[in-house]
């Protein structure tokens, strides 16, 4: 039988490769995020009997809501959410973050993917179905600039846990993927359209790529029902740990 995944940020990065590997490995995809013209493209590339584009700000639970409650019937019934829109916002140490950088990150990596969470779980419940939430290696481990987008990640981690616990006997999965530096828009988006700045930090560190962490996306979705992933932790070779700085006095 045909799975459906319901996979946001399906325009660039991760949710794009995903889609693509999704559709190729025999899955339906709802496929989400705001450019139009980007999941028109991934719909004329794919096939509009495997790909619903879903076009809304995940940040507008009305919107949300209206665009799923218009999902054609091949569509409707939701197997699987990939809860992969998100977004850092800024570098700055938190003494000089802009705090609409912040409410951004709230807003989109926790308020949108709890409000869309929600939404889903009576279906998902209902076809013990499974959730792969799009966390980070910033979850756990902090570094300078991380600040708030290091804490939206933790809480998504830590919201799929407490996922896991409530679901118990459900049968529904959920997982919580934590990828280290991985070349996608992200750094892009981070520092408000700098090419340069992303160019410089991808430069010679042979970084992830999206096809990567999509590769274990869908190995997660395809595993057997009786087994739960609990989380993914990975990094490219070329990144690793360094040790608590300290500031002394002169
Ligand atoms: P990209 O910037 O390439 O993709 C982000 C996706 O999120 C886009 O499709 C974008 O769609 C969507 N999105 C962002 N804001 C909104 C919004 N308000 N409404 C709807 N969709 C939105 O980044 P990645 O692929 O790298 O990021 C995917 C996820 O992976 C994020 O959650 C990120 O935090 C996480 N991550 C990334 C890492 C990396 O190094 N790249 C490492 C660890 C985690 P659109 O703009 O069209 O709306
Ligand atoms: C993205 C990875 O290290 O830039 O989540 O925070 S990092």
């Amino acid at each position: 039988m045909t799975r459906t995944a319901l996979i946001t940020g399906a325009t660039s990065g991760f949710g794009a490769a995903a889609v693509r590997q999704f559709v190729a490995a025999g899955w339906r995809v709802i496929a989400t995020g705001r450019r139009a013209e980007r999941l028109a493209a991934l719909v004329e590339e794919l096939g509009a009997e495997r790909v619903h584009p879903a076009c809304f700000d995940i940040r507008d639970a009305g919107a949300m809501r209206a665009a799923l409650a218009e999902l054609p019937a091949e569509f409707a019934g939701i197997d699987l959410l990939v809860n992969n829109a998100g977004l850092a916002q800024g570098t700055a140490p938190a003494q000089r973050a802009d705090l609409e950088d912040w409410r951004t990150m709230i807003d989109t990596n926790i308020t949108a993917l709890v409000t869309l969470t929600h939404h889903l779980l009576p279906q998902l419940i209902e076809r013990r179905g499974a959730i792969i939430n799009i966390s980070s290696t910033a979850a756990t481990y902090p570094y300078p600039g991380g600040n708030a987008y290091g804490g939206t990640k933790a809480f998504v981690s830590q919201f799929s846990l407490g996922l896991r616990s409530d679901l118990h006997g459900t049968g529904v999965r959920v997982t919580a993927i934590e990828p280290g530096m991985a070349q996608t828009e992200f750094t892009l988006v981070r520092t408000h359209g700098d090419q340069a700045a992303s160019d410089t930090l991808y430069a010679g560190a042979h970084p992830m790529t999206a096809e990567d962490i999509a590769a274990q996306i869908l190995w997660v979705a395809n595993l057997p029902p009786h087994l739960n992933i609990n989380r993914i932790e990975l990094m490219p070779v070329s990144q690793s740990f360094a040790g608590f700085q300290v500031a002394r006095e002169s």
